[in-house]
């Protein structure tokens, strides 16, 4: 039996709302980690407090294990969603912005890995914040511009929805632009 082409037609839509990612009820979490997996503030925060324990669980065995050294800046992981309204919480680690070095392609490949393991997962709908754009100091106009570029440019996934949760209106507003 032939197997079916992968149907490479069809488009992700984008949604944007304001708002808590922790609230959100979707197939897949996108969390803005650090490299150690093991918290800290922010969206990453906000994902262990509500998620509950269940998830630094689930990290600290992946530390244990195929990431002794910590996930690599650009990659993406699942776990568990813990007690979230969702199935899984995909971890990547963004980078941290610099005036001098051009990082734009390592902040690309956290959507492009996110939605790759989203997609090897079965998930539909994905949540994503505004990766980097808080404690690693990337300007929001251009990270929006990053986010919704690579989601569109990113057509070899069945994912039906991309819903990007923004924060607060500045960052909101960023987004809304660059959807045109
Ligand atoms: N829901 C949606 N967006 C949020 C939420 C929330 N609950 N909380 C914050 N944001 P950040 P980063 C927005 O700092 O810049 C952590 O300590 C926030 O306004 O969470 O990638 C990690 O452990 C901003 O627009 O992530 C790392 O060490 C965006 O989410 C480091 O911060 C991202 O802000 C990662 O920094």
């Amino acid at each position: 039996m032939e197997e079916a082409a992968p149907d490479v037609t069809a488009t992700t839509a984008i949604e944007l709302v304001q708002g808590d990612i922790t609230q959100q009820s979707v197939d897949a979490i996108v969390n803005a980690a650090n490299s150690s997996l093991l918290g800290g503030g922010g969206v990453d925060g906000a994902i262990h407090r509500r998620g509950g324990p269940e998830i630094l669980a689930a990290c600290r065995a992946l530390r244990a294990s195929r990431y002794g050294k910590g996930l690599p800046t650009g990659q993406a992981v699942a776990t568990t969603a813990g007690k979230l309204d969702a199935r899984w919480v995909i971890h990547t680690v963004g980078p941290v912005w610099s005036a001098t070095d051009d990082r734009s392609e390592l902040l690309a490949s956290c959507y492009r890995e996110s939605l790759r393991v989203a997609d090897e997962l079965g998930a539909r709908t994905v949540a994503f914040p505004a990766i980097s754009t808080g404690v690693y100091g990337w300007p929001i106009d251009d990270g929006a511009r990053i986010a919704v570029r690579t989601v569109r440019e990113t057509a070899d996934v069945s994912i039906e929805v991309v819903r990007f949760v923004l924060f607060d209106k500045t960052a909101y507003d960023a987004f809304e632009a660059q959807m045109g």
